[in-house]
Order: C-alpha cells, then sequence, then structure tokens
C-alpha cells in the first residue's frame, strides 16, 4: 500500500515536470491568432523563426500542429490574420504551412505533414508553385505583389511559421 502510494505520487510529479521532453516554451497569449468557426481551428503566428522541420517541431512541442489549410473559408481567416500583423511583403518573410511535396518528389504530390492527407485545396500565389533550381518542396503563405497567397519554397530556408488547434470534433474533408 504504501509502496502504491509512493509511485503514484512519483508519476503524477514526473508527468507534471515533462521529465519526458523538453516542450518549446511559447504561450499562446504571445502569438496573433485567429479562429476559424467552421473547422473549429484556431490559428496561432510563431513568435520565432525556423526551418520548416523546426517549425514543424516546435508547433508539436507546443501542443499543437503545423498549420493546415483546408478550406477557401480557412484561407481567408489566415489571410486575416496574416494582414493584422502588417505583414512585409517579400516570399523571405512568408510563414510556413505543413504542406509538402517532399514524400513524392518524382510526382510534386503534396500532402499536409501534420494530417498525411493528400491536398486537395490550393491557394498558390500567381506563378506558383516553380520550384526553383528543384529545391522548393515546402509549402509558406506570404505577401507578394499586394496578394496572399502560396508559394513552394526551400524546406531549409528560416521562416515564421503558423501552428493550429483543432477542436474535438474535426471533419477534414477527405
Ligand atoms: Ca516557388
Amino acid at each position: 500500500m504504501k509502496t502504491t502510494i509512493i509511485l503514484t505520487v512519483l508519476l503524477v510529479f514526473l508527468c507534471k515536470n515533462d521529465v519526458y521532453g523538453v516542450p518549446r516554451k511559447f504561450a499562446q497569449s504571445e502569438m496573433s491568432y485567429s479562429a476559424d468557426g467552421r473547422s473549429n481551428k484556431t490559428y496561432y503566428l510563431s513568435p520565432d523563426k525556423g526551418n520548416f522541420f523546426l517549425a514543424f517541431l516546435n508547433c508539436l512541442s507546443a501542443g499543437m500542429e503545423l498549420a493546415t489549410i483546408e478550406s477557401k473559408e480557412e484561407s481567408a481567416t489566415v489571410k486575416t490574420l496574416l494582414l493584422s500583423t502588417n505583414i512585409t511583403d517579400g516570399w523571405k518573410n512568408g510563414y510556413w504551412l505543413s504542406g509538402t511535396a517532399l514524400a513524392h518528389n518524382e510526382t510534386s504530390e503534396y500532402h499536409w505533414f501534420s494530417t498525411g492527407h493528400k491536398i486537395i485545396y490550393f491557394d498558390w500565389a500567381p506563378h506558383q508553385p516553380d520550384n526553383t533550381n528543384g529545391i522548393e518542396r515546402c509549402i509558406e503563405i506570404g505577401l507578394r505583389n499586394e496578394t496572399i497567397g502560396w508559394n513552394d519554397q526551400n524546406c531549409m530556408l528560416s521562416l515564421g511559421y503558423i501552428c493550429q488547434t483543432r477542436g474535438p470534433c474535426t471533419y477534414s474533408g477527405q
């Protein structure tokens, strides 16, 4: 009995102190955000930058996931969020989404890395995707020539990123 109590207390202590990993420490309150009522998602702009993989890890570590945009309505929500932050023109000022063609390099078939779903809704900017130099395999969203849209970008480039939370009853559209 005594041993059981000690073990229980120890487990509670361990779980509360995240000894199994070090979570990314950013408070959601320091991130601009916008809720999409239809899909029950909330999008958060990160306060820092990183390559596609760091963005993926940081969102996951913070209890969220790197963003997906699966409809025209979600795209409008994210665009409103970006415009509220006075986003600067230029692809190097963009934000990572979780879309990538890395798994299907030959066919350039895009999937959302956060969900595994094949992408069926796209919101490419004019003249994109262009896979410049054959190394642009990840999707960013950014402002270019006064239009917000998607661009295929070098996954190793350091960009801002957008995390999302999902409601408990999310319909993915698949
Ligand atoms: Ca491109």
